[in-house]
């Protein structure tokens, strides 16, 4: 297993102004970072790749769906346009050195049209996912598709429906992202929903429930690294919180208080519990 940080623990965006971090996140054990990735145009790859490479890191991906698309819109031309956006970010991670894309990139975080999922969105998210299987291929890339919890997304909220969903894909290199966070909202129990996953675990968010220090809430977390080892999965664990002043974004994750002393001790104190207890 590799351990990988979220760099929306220190910001929304990611630049040259920000690589100073990349130091001190290998120095404090981790193997890669996860780096956003919404407005692909404005990602710098090059400059991505040669730093992370300086630093003997690895990156990730995270995506969120941009407002004013969605891969599930009954609109026709909305819905290409997404898939474009997904297929440009494809691209790009690749260029900057990424192999993994994970995220909810079915439609922007928030969105609740206030009904369920019909089987018309579900059809159009396959399809889209389906249609992505050249640039992925091409571009030796993976996509992990994330649940979020009822109060982020009505599309999908369990592990056993984001499994589904790749079933129906049928392509392995659409799969699933685990978030704990989530998982703990909405699952019954949170390790045996990991393993329902199955084969289609492709990436982990390991977070806290409340989206502070992995080991001081009460995510179970013998039970998830007991499932995690039985499955064999060798992927990330990539650490995920949110800098308390991040403005959209902060308000996008809900966080409204101080979660630990400092946004960055959630990566560097998580670390040493998630090594000490995988
Ligand atoms: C959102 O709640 C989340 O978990 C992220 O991975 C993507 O926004
Ligand atoms: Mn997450």
């Amino acid at each position: 297993m590799k351990f990988g940080v979220n760099t929306f623990i220190w910001t929304a965006t990611f630049d040259q102004s920000h690589f100073a971090l990349l130091p001190r996140i290998k120095e404090a054990g981790f193997d890669g970072v996860e780096l956003p990735l919404i407005n692909p145009d404005q990602v710098d790859a090059g400059a991505i790749r040669r730093a992370i490479e300086e630093n003997q890191l690895e990156c990730t991906f995270c995506s969120v769906i941009p407002a004013g698309l969605s891969a599930i819109s009954d609109e026709s031309t909305v819905r290409g346009k997404t898939r474009e956006h997904l297929q440009t970010c494809i691209q790009v991670a690749a260029e900057a050195g990424g192999k993994l894309i994970a995220g909810p990139v079915y439609s922007p975080v928030g969105y609740l049209p206030g009904r369920r999922r019909n089987s018309d969105e579900w059809n159009r998210a396959v399809e889209c996912y389906q249609s992505l299987g050249d640039a992925l291929a091409r571009n030796d890339v993976t996509l992990a598709i994330e649940p979020l919890n009822r109060f982020e997304t009505y599309f999908l909220n369990t592990a056993e429906d984001a499994a589904a969903l790749c079933e129906a894909v049928g392509n392995p290199r659409v799969g699933v992202l685990f978030d704990t966070f989530h998982a703990n909202i909405e699952e019954k129990d949170v390790a045996s929903a990991c393993r329902r996953v199955g084969r289609h675990l492709k990436h982990v968010h390991t977070c806290e429930n409340d989206r502070g220090t992995p080991g001081t809430g009460h995510v179970d977390w013998p039970g998830v690294f007991a499932v995690l080892r039985e499955m064999k999965y060798d992927g990330w664990l990539t650490i995920e919180s949110f800098g308390f002043a991040l403005g959209e974004l902060s308000a996008a994750a809900s966080i409204w208080r101080d979660l630990a002393p400092t946004p960055e001790s959630i990566a560097f104190d998580g670390i040493k519990f998630l090594k000490a207890h995988r």
